[in-house]
């Protein structure tokens, strides 16, 4: 286990899976550039590591719209990946938004019978983001880890 109780040695399980025709989809949403960059480019790591090819990226405005997306992306694909980041600010909204999201997206996973890896990052402020986004200083990469719980659901309810 990793210190912070997340399973270890993810991007050698990856390279073991016996999977290359799995048809992926991430869903990404677009606030906080840098940071999504990170997330996007993590998932597309761990895709290489198991071998595939067939991963497909819808872009949506913001992680309000991950569910609906992942909700469509769940019918045609084998396994999706949802992505976002969602920053607290002075408002409730930063409540509302994570709400829907978590929920929406449970609920498409459930609904479904889908795996859907669930990357939308809830942070406090952007340090904490840019520390969980894969990027050179990080220390976590929530988007290959996202990618590879979806992934490996996958591979194990085959
Ligand atoms: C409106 C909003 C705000 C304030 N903050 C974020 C955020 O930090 N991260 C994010 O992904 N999206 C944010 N949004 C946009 C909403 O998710 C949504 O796109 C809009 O409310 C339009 O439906």
């Amino acid at each position: 286990m990793s210190k912070h109780g997340a399973p270890t040695n993810t991007s050698e399980q990856l390279k073991a899976l016996d999977t290359p025709n799995l048809k992926v989809a991430i869903v990404a949403a677009s606030w906080h550039e840098t940071v999504m960059n990170g997330l996007i480019a993590g998932a597309q790591r761990a895709a290489q590591e198991a071998n595939i090819a067939d991963v497909h990226l819808v872009r949506v405005p913001g992680s309000f719209e991950l569910p609906v997306a992942a909700r469509v992306l769940a019918e045609k694909y084998d396994a999706v990946i949802a992505l976002g980041v969602v920053i607290r600010g002075g408002t409730p909204h930063f409540d509302y938004v994570c709400q829907a999201a978590t929920m929406g997206l449970t609920q498409v996973s459930v609904e479904t019978r889908s795996p859907i890896g669930f990357g939308v990052l809830t942070c406090d402020n952007e340090q904490q983001a840019l520390d969980r986004a894969g990027l050179e200083g990080s220390s976590e990469d929530k988007g290959h880890e996202a990618f590879s719980a979806a992934v490996m659901t996958a591979a194990a309810l085959r």
